[in-house]
């Protein structure tokens, strides 16, 4: 078998952030693929349509009617999970049945009162009124006292579960941290305290330096498969400086922020020439009241597809029993997504 090398045996990575490890069998990646590698057709979409609830001026559930916006749109969820006025309860009984009150909104934005305009395809200042819409929103949210912990997140494509094409994310803010959170504060804060930087600044240091796992950058942010990944094509967008949340970044980085998201999406298109589904999300410091340090503002990006615009890694058996596993190495994916066209296939397509 020779040397152990990354590329050929199985190992274990280990994900700094989390403390969780993922399984990597590069060696399985080799071996002869025998399904369909197809392409799916372009669906066109209308700019805007009747049917939608989130074009402009059309009706939502509930009977509420949106404004005829341009741009972008902020609403109260209609059917939100996490409700403000819920009475404080809960229980602990024997140490088993354990339960609590959970408060805080929801809400749903529209990236564009257009219907069809997707992130990649949307021009950077465009891009960029979605980035002030959520800094605005982090400020705001973050001033409701029962309020301590702000995810943003966007849910893209029917294979991720996404109700409507049209572009949009949703906020969901409560009071206790969500257990991905909680995780990533504590392995955080102990390195902060271990090495009086950010974890993520160091590892941006090493990845910079190393480069086999970039897929691309520009002068405030980079966008990379992270040395832990377990989505076969997952990415993370990381700010250079090590800003807490939001609010931190000045006028130029939230322009390099619009341009980075743009960037990876349009690759991430051209991946399969599809327009490729995933799950974001904006994972920063709480709004607790307390300073945070140790908090590096990231993004994380978990696309569900493995080798064509259908046919996609499913996390069963092994990984919802013992761990997450992956074939293709995270560098192998790193290097797929950067040799990709920095332009959106559908404008190579009309050429
Ligand atoms: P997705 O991002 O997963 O498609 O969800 C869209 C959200 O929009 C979903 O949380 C909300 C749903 O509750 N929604 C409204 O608030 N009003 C509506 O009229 C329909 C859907
Ligand atoms: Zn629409």
């Amino acid at each position: 078998m020779g040397e152990f090398n990354f590329s050929d045996h199985p190992h274990r990575r280990y994900n700094p952030l989390t403390g969780e490890w993922v399984l990597v069998s590069p060696h399985r990646a080799k071996r002869p693929w025998q399904g369909q590698i197809e392409k799916n057709d372009i669906k066109i979409l209308p700019f805007y349509d009747p049917d939608c609830y989130l074009c402009p001026g059309n009706i939502r559930a509930g009977g509420k009617i949106n404004p005829k916006y341009t741009d972008t749109f902020v609403f109260s969820n209609d059917f939100s999970s996490i409700l403000p006025d819920t009475p404080v309860g809960g229980i602990n009984e024997k140490d088993l049945f354990i339960a609590d009150t959970e408060n805080g909104l929801c809400k749903v934005i529209c990236f564009s009162h257009l219907h069809n305009l997707t992130v990649p395809e949307m021009k950077q200042e465009k891009v960029r009124k979605v980035i002030d819409v959520w800094v605005n929103e982090y400020e705001e949210l973050g001033k409701i006292d029962f309020i301590n912990y702000i995810q943003i997140f966007e849910n893209k494509g029917s294979m991720m579960g996404c109700s409507n094409p049209h572009p949009h994310c949703q906020i969901w803010s409560q009071k206790y941290l969500p257990v991905e959170i909680e995780k990533e504060q504590k392995h955080q804060e102990n390195y902060f305290k271990n090495h009086n930087r950010t974890l993520l600044a160091d590892y941006l240091e090493a990845e910079i330096s190393k480069c086999e796992r970039v897929i691309c950058s520009n002068n405030s942010f980079i966008a990379l498969v992270p040395f832990w990944a377990v989505w076969p094509f997952e990415a993370m967008i990381i700010s250079k400086r090590p800003v807490s949340n939001l609010l931190e970044l000045n006028d130029k980085e939230k322009d390099d922020f619009a341009d980075i998201y743009i960037q990876l999406t349009i690759r991430y298109d051209n991946l399969f020439e599809i327009s490729f589904p995933y799950s974001m999300g904006i994972h920063q410091a709480p709004t607790d009241g307390k300073q945070h340090p140790e908090w590096h503002m990231h993004l994380h990006f978990y696309p569900p597809l493995l080798r064509s615009a259908t046919v996609k890694k499913f996390m069963v058996g092994y990984e919802m029993m013992a761990n997450p596993q992956r074939d293709i190495t995270a560098e192998q994916s790193a290097e797929r997504l950067r040799s990709l066209s920095k332009v959106h296939y559908k404008m190579h397509n009309l050429n």
